[in-house]
């Protein structure tokens, strides 16, 4: 039998991790032949809600789990972890200024980033998925020097999906039938879906893109407003389509997404102007190792003005940050 994969998850009892543990027991992640063990941490308030999900994880009877482990402490659940969910955050609550919520979050990823630091694998691939998502996991890496910043990334993967979604039911095609879409930036609303190198059944999308008008009123508006209109609707913000996200983007990191270009936000290398460091979304290939980014497209002027925005909004998120950096 293979070893087990050690997988935490943060934020475990919560909507998110709800939708997230059972797919992950049933094989999702990592598919139908890799024994999985979850180590899983929230805050100690929630430690009863966690014994609850153990049980009903138990009578799953999930043939790939061999373990669960329960904890509020981020270095017993990141423990020789090889993959680490990072999905517990700070909400917003009412009359919270931003850069508060920015500080709160600051704290808590920064004590988990020096957890990770300490006790996870040398090559744990760390996904951040608990917002302002993009900066928290700027504080992680910068918590954690003995690994390497190609270990972490933090999500954009529901704004791809969303975008790509929208894009078939426009053009009535499969899902499936739509490639090399992107979303680049800040999972804010400042992100920018870009269909510009869009395939539909492998060739060119353009000429069924002409219309620019829908492009900027439609497409990119409601890609980046879906979050708010889920909310809107359902009271709640999305739970199950975040989890299946997060399995989305660690599964291809994992074990590769097949030649498709998928986004990730990574620390940027200063590729297209981005300023070194912060995370921005991107497109990349993963070939079962690494995220390999997709560099070289052209960048016109209204797409430089999108990127500049993500840009402007993540280093100011960095500087209202910048003291827990040094
Ligand atoms: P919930 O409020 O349902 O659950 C959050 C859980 O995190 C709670 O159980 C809480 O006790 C726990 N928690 C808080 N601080 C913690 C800490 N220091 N250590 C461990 N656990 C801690 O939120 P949920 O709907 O699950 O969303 C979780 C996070 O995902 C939020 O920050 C949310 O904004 C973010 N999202 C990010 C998305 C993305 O694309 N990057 C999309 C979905 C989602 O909105």
């Amino acid at each position: 039998m293979k070893t087990p994969t050690r997988i935490a998850v943060t934020g475990a009892a919560g909507q998110i991790g709800y939708a997230l543990l059972f797919r992950i027991a049933n094989g999702d992640l990592l598919g139908p032949d890799q024994p999985v063990i979850l180590q899983l941490l929230d805050l100690p308030h929630a430690l009863g809600a966690m014994r609850g999900i153990d049980m009903e994880l138990q009578d799953c009877a999930f043939p790939l789990l061999q373990e669960v482990l329960v904890t509020d402490n981020p270095e017993v659940a990141f423990r020789d972890a090889d993959i680490a969910i990072l999905v517990g955050a700070q909400p917003r609550s009412k009359g919270m200024e931003r850069k508060d919520l920015l500080a709160a979050n600051a704290g808590i990823f920064a004590k988990q980033g020096r957890a990770l630091n300490a006790v996870a694998k040398r090559e744990v691939k760390v996904l951040v998925v608990g917002n302002p998502a993009n900066t928290n996991a700027l504080i992680a890496m910068h918590a954690a020097p003995d690994l390497d910043p190609s270990c972490f990334s933090a999500m954009i993967r529901l704004d791809h999906n969303r975008a790509q979604a929208m894009l078939a039911l426009h053009l009535d095609k499969s899902v499936d039938s739509i490639s090399q879409l992107i979303v680049w930036g800040n999972h804010s609303p400042t992100m920018y879906a870009d269909y510009r190198f869009a395939l539909v059944d492998g060739q060119s999308a353009s000429f069924a893109l002409r219309d620019e008008r829908w492009n900027r009123e439609v497409f990119i508006p409601t890609v980046a407003q879906r979050g708010t209109a889920i909310i809107e609707a359902r009271g709640q913000s999305s739970a199950a389509s975040a989890a299946n996200a997060a399995i989305d983007h660690v599964r291809d990191w994992v074990r590769g997404s097949g030649g498709r270009w998928v986004s990730m936000a990574l620390p940027s290398d200063g590729g297209y102007g981005i300023p070194e460091g912060i995370f921005f979304g991107v497109p990349v290939v993963c070939d079962g190792r690494q995220a390999n980014r997709i560099r070289g497209l052209d960048i016109n002027t209204f797409a430089r003005e999108k990127l500049q925005a993500a840009v402007d909004e993540l280093v100011q998120e960095r500087d209202a940050i910048r003291h827990l950096l040094d």
